[in-house]
């Protein structure tokens, strides 16, 4: 594997070494609710910058009464140290469903693996930006990181920006460490922001410079990208400025293990995965079909209720001999669920995939081909 990866495990699936893109097995993914580094989606639009920790600055300026200039010393002593367990999850997660109903050209084919849920320590962006004194008639922040596109929107600097009282809430984060370590390069060293419940392209990584503004941030990964557009309109016809900014990640659940194809032994099998919840919201239930939807069973969520969090979960289902359709869908505490097919969630650039997702599994009578007992 390539070094712009960093330490990732060898069965992770990389889709381009440079940029470096890439996600893990989601046999693996399930196995830990934090998950760690070496299993941790990689999602990069340029070259993963080197930045000199020593002389690292972070610019925080606009529609503020004391623009700032912060050393990471500096963030550390002034500001209140915190923890974050959160999932980041990509906009482009999942698009390989939206791929089998239309063709979505030049986008990373994304399984489900560009999800997964870590540790986030820093400090909360609402302090420093009260430091700063948010002036009047503000209404977004715009992150702008030290990366520079390549392909779409080359030479751009990666940015966006998130709406103002988003950025004053206690969960977002300028992070400078992930389960307990620095930030590794490809993650964003030596700080990115943390946007819980917010899909994950606003999680600006190697950030540089945080900007107070009356408008959304005019960078492409803002106005030109990252917007959702109904399943009637093609790129050709877009109207970038008539789309919506994506901000909130929708509820979805994914199923992890069995793997699509995977032969089972006839009996009690175990179905396992992930769930994560609309934006603020909690996952609240999550149901397991194995014939293609007609009958769903309610499996056990692991772990605690916890807001930012994805959920995973788990259920023992009783399988007979030959071809089942194993199907999931989650609620959040909304009373939100998934919608059933991924042609209604169409979208030219393949964005926020939600639909139910489905595994097709082979039950068998003998130990034949048997993978039931991975240990
Ligand atoms: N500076 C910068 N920040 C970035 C990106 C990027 O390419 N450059 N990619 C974004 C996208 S689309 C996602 S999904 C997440 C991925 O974070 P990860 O690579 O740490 O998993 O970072 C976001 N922040
Ligand atoms: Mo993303």
């Amino acid at each position: 594997m390539g070094e712009a990866l960093g330490e990732k495990d060898p069965s992770f699936r990389v889709w381009s070494e440079e940029p470096p893109n890439g996600e893990p097995p989601l046999e693996l993914l399930r196995r830990s609710p934090v998950t760690p580094v070496e299993l941790f989606y990689v999602r990069c639009h340029g070259e993963v910058p080197r930045v000199d920790d020593a002389s690292f600055r972070l610019g925080v300026d606009g529609m503020v009464e004391r623009p700032l200039e912060l050393g990471l010393d500096e963030l550390r002593e002034r500001f209140p140290v915190t923890t974050v367990e959160a999932a980041l999850s990509c906009a482009g997660n999942r698009r390989t469903q939206l791929m089998e109903v239309a063709p979505i050209p030049g986008e990373i084919p994304w399984r489900e693996g560009a999800i997964a849920n870590a540790r986030w320590s820093g400090v909360p962006l609402g302090e420093v930006l009260r430091a700063a004194g948010v002036r009047e008639g503000a209404r977004h922040v715009a992150f702008l990181g030290l990366d520079r596109a390549v392909g779409e929107a080359a030479g751009v600097e990666f940015g966006g920006s998130i709406p103002l009282e988003k950025a004053l809430s206690e969960e977002t984060l300028l992070a400078w460490g992930m389960n307990g370590e620095p930030l590794p390069a490809v993650h964003g060293f030596p700080l990115r922001v943390v946007v819980p419940g917010t899909v994950g392209a606003r999680s600006v990584k190697w950030l540089s410079r945080v900007t107070v503004r009356r408008e959304p941030s005019g960078n492409h990964f803002q106005a030109r990208s990252y917007r959702l557009f109904p399943p009637e309109v093609r790129a050709e016809e877009a109207v970038w400025e008539r789309a919506v900014e994506l901000t909130d990640t929708p509820v979805n659940s994914a199923i992890c293990a069995p793997s699509p194809n995977e032969r089972v032994r006839a009996g009690t099998i175990a179905v396992e995965g992930w769930a994560v919840a609309g934006g603020e919201r909690l996952v609240d239930g999550v149901e397991v079909s194995a014939d293609g939807g007609r009958n769903w069973w309610t499996a056990e969520l692991v772990g605690e209720r916890a807001r930012w969090s994805w959920r995973l979960w788990r259920v023992e289902l009783e399988l007979e001999a030959g071809r089942h359709e194993l199907v999931v869908r989650a609620w959040d505490s909304a009373g939100v669920g998934q919608p059933e097919y991924a042609s209604e969630l169409w979208n030219f650039k393949g964005y926020v995939n939600n639909a139910w997702h489905r595994v097709g599994i082979d039950a068998g009578e003998t130990e034949l081909g048997d993978r039931c007992s991975r240990g």
